[in-house]
């Protein structure tokens, strides 16, 4: 088998989305997601302009020596656009080795570690009651795992939280601005989870997610005062590209620690995981160079107690979510899937045999990755540059969004 031809298609069903298409000569193709947020088509041009080329002719079987070959022979190594390209090409070649063998990728994978990959899904409020309402009514759609984020008082627009039709849109601007204040955030953090717990008890897993805004010693003294409600985990305390900052926090607090969805190889967190500095790892398969090396990354990290957790935000795409729950329900320490929002928009141009019930995602017995890419449909969704926020102190200073 060869392949024949490789195609990048931009589409915006709601939001937008970069999707590699792998023809072979026997018929079968491939799809992997390239998706890389807000900077979409950095990452569309470095697969057609330069990756593509390199594809047409190869047997779609090598999968590892294509990710080598993709890899060092870039001579540039790592970084998001690099590694979300690569990480499209190994997907389809996963998905092409599924088809061909007529086989469910999980099962090149070593076959199932468990029966359905736990998920969280997002739990987002106006107030601390509404927040409450929200998490009562993923409960009741089956949610064994909550992720709960609530607007601080006197913080306009904050990640991860309802906003108001035009809330931080700037005229002037093709972004929006949001505001932040550690102080108020530290202080309210802890009464959220407190009244939470209290409405709802201990039998659903919690996680928050403080989105790499705080430092060491303020992510210790949260961690700390978290401990009591039991959370799941809080991801991305402090931002992560120095390793050793995860030393201190973990000198104050037990609360368990998750960090690196912009992570795109192993290397960003070796020493966390080296050193135990982090419980679960959140790189996910479209940012850190696909199945093939988050796989490698999973499974250094196994002996270390440290297990997964990746990324699934929204502007995943369905071919993501694909990809991850066959890695999700084949690698041991693959512990929990975040699973966002997709628009039925989204789901129509991605046909997916995935799919969640009572808590769990599935990736189901279609052979391949079991999702597709309606191109007719897609098509009719034009891409629109699109940015996210930008996050800014009280003092105007650009802070970590
Ligand atoms: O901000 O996916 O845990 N999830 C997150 C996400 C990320 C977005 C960035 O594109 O932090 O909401
Ligand atoms: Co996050």
């Amino acid at each position: 088998m060869k392949i024949s031809r490789a195609s990048v298609i931009v589409t915006s069903p709601g939001r937008n989305f970069v999707t590699l298409k792998i023809e072979t000569d026997e018929g079968i193709h491939g799809i992997g997601d390239a998706t890389l947020n807000g900077r979409e088509l950095a990452v569309a041009a470095y697969l057609a302009e330069h990756v593509v080329p390199m594809l047409e002719g190869r047997d779609p079987a090598d999968i590892e020596d294509t990710w080598q070959l993709l890899y060092k022979g870039a001579y540039w190594r790592r970084g998001p656009v690099t590694m979300a390209a690569i990480a499209a090409v190994d997907m389809a070649l996963w998905d092409i080795k599924g088809k061909a063998l007529d086989t469910p990728v999980y099962n090149l994978l070593g076959g199932r570690s468990r029966t359905g990959v736990l998920c969280y899904g997002h739990a987002s409020g106006r107030t601390i009651p509404d927040a409450i309402e929200k998490v009562q009514s993923l409960q009741e759609k089956g949610y064994r795992a909550i992720r709960v984020q609530c607007v601080v008082p006197g913080i306009d627009n904050m990640y991860g939280t309802p906003r108001g039709e035009t809330a931080g849109q700037r005229p002037d601007l093709p972004f929006v601005e949001d505001g932040w204040a550690t102080e108020k955030y530290l202080r309210f953090a802890p009464q959220l989870f407190a009244e939470v717990r209290d409405a709802i008890g201990y039998d659903v897993h919690l996680l928050h997610d403080a989105h790499h805004r705080l430092t060491p010693i303020e992510a210790g003294w949260l961690g700390k005062r978290l401990e009591d409600f039991q959370l799941f985990w809080l991801e991305d305390a402090v931002p992560a590209e120095l390793q050793e900052s995860f030393r201190l926090i973990r000198q104050h607090t037990t609360t368990p620690l998750a960090v690196g969805e912009v992570f795109n190889s192993l290397m960003d967190c070796h020493q966390l995981i080296r050193e135990q500095l982090i419980d679960y790892v959140r790189a996910t398969v479209v940012h850190a160079g696909g199945i093939t090396h988050l796989r490698k990354l999973a499974n250094f990290a196994e002996p270390y107690h440290v297990r997964t957790g990746c990324h699934g935000a929204g502007d995943l795409s369905p071919v993501s979510m694909a990809a991850a729950l066959h890695f999700g329900i084949s690698t041991h320490n693959a512990a929990i899937q975040e699973y966002g929002h997709h628009s039925e928009e989204t789901h129509a141009v991605f046909p997916h045999a995935w799919s969640f019930s009572d808590g769990y995602l599935h990736p189901g017995e279609a052979p391949g990755l079991g999702v597709d890419i309606d191109e007719e449909l897609a098509s009719r969704y034009e891409y629109s540059r699109s940015y996210l926020p930008v996050s800014r102190k009280v003092d105007g200073t650009v802070g970590s969004w």
